[in-house]
């Protein structure tokens, strides 16, 4: 996989900003202006292979399960099923004046219909408690600001194969351990895959079936997301009794990883990017430094996969078979 310092353009002249190399300015701006980090962190690699610290892992976070890789303390283990259906897809920049020319499905549609089977998807943004749990059983080699925020804050700083690292680890986990749930455990065995979030399953999941524009709703509400302000706060956080599938921090708090190739809509679930190229990665949902906009169900950031940033982390997907085919 390339992480090279080639410069990256934005797939369209209107997009909301893409993560380059770490050399490179963090964010592109847009040519709609929206102004993104102004200062680049070191080199993506420099600070690699750091055990996480004792108190990254505590011997209790309320709300989490210490005995359970720390996930969340629920019947599935933070898993909340997405049922199977079609959805709306993008934004229509007739009726949405905010959104970017990459979330037109197509010259004929603005929006786009897609179908999903059912899925699982993360309740909150991992957290730097998994993570670390992760990095100690394996020695994986983190960045060491990974650990830097409390064990309850979403995981960032970490790249596009770190976060598949991880949700490798956490499928093999939990297909061995004795505290997974039997409902999870079946479709373990038939074949389903902890893995990232494909763009559509993360899309469906903050906006429902109804094309809203937030996941609460139609207008921007700053009591339902972490946005523009100093730091990731917790997750969970800021709850959302209103999305359509109670799943909060899928706006703002940190962009998400997904398991998509940025590419020019229609969505093409078949395409799985190609490693070898210099593909840049889809996140979404915006974070704590972004504007309102970016904070839309619609936002379609894209990131090299190397980059590791502070406003940059994943949530997790349970996949049926038919969907978890890696990258080629
Ligand atoms: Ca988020």
């Amino acid at each position: 996989m390339s992480t090279s310092t080639a410069s990256h353009a934005s797939p369209g002249t209107d997009s909301p900003g893409v993560v380059g190399p770490a050399v490179l300015a963090a964010l592109v701006v847009s040519a709609a202006g929206w102004l993104g980090l102004q200062s680049a962190p070191a080199e993506d690699d420099a600070a690699v292979a750091a055990a996480p610290p004792a108190a990254a892992t505590p011997a209790d976070l309320p709300g989490f399960r210490a005995d359970a890789w720390y996930l969340p303390d629920d019947a599935q283990l933070g898993f909340v099923e997405i049922p199977a259906g079609r959805f709306f897809m993008g934004a229509d920049p007739s009726t949405d004046p905010e959104a970017f020319d990459n979330e037109r499905w197509s010259a004929a549609s603005a929006q786009g219909t897609v179908d999903l089977p059912a899925y699982f998807i993360g309740r909150y943004e991992v957290t730097v408690a998994q993570f670390a749990a992760f990095a100690t059983a394996t020695g994986f080699g983190a960045d060491s600001q990974a650990f830097e925020a409390p064990p309850d804050r979403p995981v960032a700083n970490v790249s596009w194969p770190d976060a598949l690292a991880y949700c490798r680890w956490l499928d093999g986990a939990l297909r061995s351990g004795p505290q997974t749930p039997p409902a999870l455990s079946e479709r373990l065995q038939a074949g389903w895959q902890v893995t990232l979030p494909t763009e559509a399953q993360w899309e469906k999941a903050a906006r429902g079936t109804d094309g809203r524009r937030y996941p609460w709703g139609e207008e921007m509400r700053r009591d339902r997301a972490a946005l523009q302000n100093g730091g990731a706060g917790p997750v969970g956080g800021d709850p959302c009794p209103e999305c359509p599938y109670g799943l909060p921090d899928m706006s703002g708090n940190v962009w998400e990883w997904t398991r998509s190739p940025l590419g020019p809509y229609p969505f093409d679930e078949a395409n799985r990017g190609d490693l070898d190229a210099d593909a840049l990665w889809v996140m979404r949902g915006g974070s704590f430094t972004d504007p309102p906009r970016n904070l839309r169900t619609t936002t379609r950031g894209g990131a090299d996969p190397g980059a590791r940033r502070p406003f940059i982390g994943f949530r997790l997907a349970l996949s049926p078979p038919s969907s978890t085919e890696p990258p080629r």
